[in-house]
């Protein structure tokens, strides 16, 4: 007897959840209609009431749940691996809505060192504030997890790789030590994306994701996904979202989201291949002092790279042998290149954490979360890559330490 094949990643990224959703409804649109409503109608006061308390399944407010925004949770949870997702009106949406039903006054959280700089200062400033007490480990290093978590740690959170500077967390080996002490493993997956990398199908409890990088993919939107058990979406879902941040997303961005991940699979193959010839160009130029990327061999965790990612992301940080006057110096000699925060676009995007996306870290939390001042950051894009490395390489080449290769 042979097994049917599951449909591929691209396959179900386009088509999963349409029939059953909406062709079975007689329109045979090929696109599902944007359900642009706020409200929905009963046909009986009692039917309503049902409703409100679960006995009788269906939509009754857009701030719980939408057909549009249902679609896309459906779709997306099947390309995590998980078993149900709720959509959010941004990332930060996301991570608050999830953290905020998940912890209690009392609680510890027990998070990598380097975040995405909102995010740290949310739970820095945001969840300290409410009683939450949380721990900083370098999880590079698993170990480190093991000889700091304690009965208080509610929840474990890391982004792989890291926001700005590309460390990799081993999902496989830190779920299965939070897991071990009944602590939640919750991972930022905006970088990698469930192409590169699915945390649940290792071990993770949940995913969380900036929908507006790659999964959007075309720097036109602002939303946030996350996916998990069916039990635990939907508590995040009537607590977190519908009582606490109420940080619903727009059924008009569902459309676009989805419109966007169609294209996920396609559009990564490109960002990762770009990447990879775009690092390995940085790493040969004499004005460049280190480049962070996981598919170089010379890139620390490399091996867990390859163990844990199908390739390696658009994402590049690099350091100049001028430190930051050399970075600022070469950003603004950049023609093609957008000097912008953000990152998964079609565009190429250059920028600098110190001073932008982490300049809520202090100097010195940025020294001892591995943030160095001279990093910069860029978001590999779509165009052509001869003509990213034409940008990129003529702007090197202008810095006192790359006229040597220029001359
Ligand atoms: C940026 N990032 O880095 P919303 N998680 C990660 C992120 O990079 C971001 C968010 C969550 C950047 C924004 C300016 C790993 C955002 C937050 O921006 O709320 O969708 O996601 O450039």
């Amino acid at each position: 007897m042979t097994v049917p094949r599951l449909p591929g990643f691209a396959t179900r990224a386009i088509h999963a959840g349409h029939d059953a959703h909406d062709r079975g409804r007689g329109t045979g649109a090929l696109v599902p209609p944007v359900y642009m409503t706020s409200t929905f109608v009963f046909d009986s006061a009692e039917q309503g009431a049902a409703m409100f308390t679960g006995e009788i399944p269906g939509h009754v407010y857009s701030r719980i749940s939408n057909p549009t925004l249902d679609l896309l949770e459906r779709r997306f949870a099947g390309l995590e691996g998980a078993e149900a997702a709720v959509a959010f009106a941004s990332g930060m949406g996301a991570i608050t809505s999830v953290l905020w039903t998940l912890l209690k006054a009392g609680d510890e959280l027990i998070v990598d060192k380097t975040l995405y700089g909102c995010t740290f200062a949310f739970m820095r400033t945001g969840l300290t504030k409410f009683g939450v007490s949380r721990r900083h480990v370098d999880m590079r290093d698993a170990e480190n997890l093991a000889g700091a978590i304690g009965p208080r740690t509610r929840v474990v959170y890391f982004e792989t790789p890291a926001n700005p500077n590309m460390r990799l967390v081993d999902i496989q080996a830190v779920s299965a030590i939070a897991r071990a002490h009944g602590a939640t493993t919750v991972v930022d997956n905006t970088y990698a994306t469930p192409y590169l990398t699915r945390p649940i199908e290792v071990g993770a409890d949940i995913v969380v994701h900036s929908a507006t990088k790659y999964l959007g993919g075309h720097g036109d939107l602002i939303a946030g996904l996350a996916a998990g058990r069916a039990e635990t979406m939907h508590a995040v879902r009537v607590e977190g979202l519908k009582d606490m941040t109420g940080a619903v997303m727009a059924p008009l961005t569902a459309y676009q989201v989805m419109r966007g991940m169609k294209t996920l699979e396609l559009r990564m193959d490109r960002h990762c291949a770009s990447a990879m010839t775009v690092a390995r160009a940085l790493a040969a130029h004499p004005a460049v002092a280190e480049v962070h990327y996981p598919g170089l061999e010379s890139f620390p965790q490399h091996a867990l790279a390859r163990r844990q990612m199908r390739q390696f992301g658009g994402m590049i940080a690099f350091e100049l042998k001028g430190g930051m006057a050399a970075g600022v110096a070469m950003m603004n000699a950049l023609k093609l290149v957008r000097r912008a925060v953000s990152l998964g676009d079609c565009d190429t995007l250059i920028q600098h954490p110190a001073s932008m996306t982490h300049s809520v870290y202090t100097a010195a939390e940025r020294a001892a979360h591995g943030i160095s001042d001279g990093l910069v950051r860029l978001s590999v894009g779509l165009e052509t890559v001869d003509d990213i490395l034409d940008d990129l390489i003529r702007a090197l080449d202008r810095l006192p330490a790359g006229r040597r290769r220029a001359a």
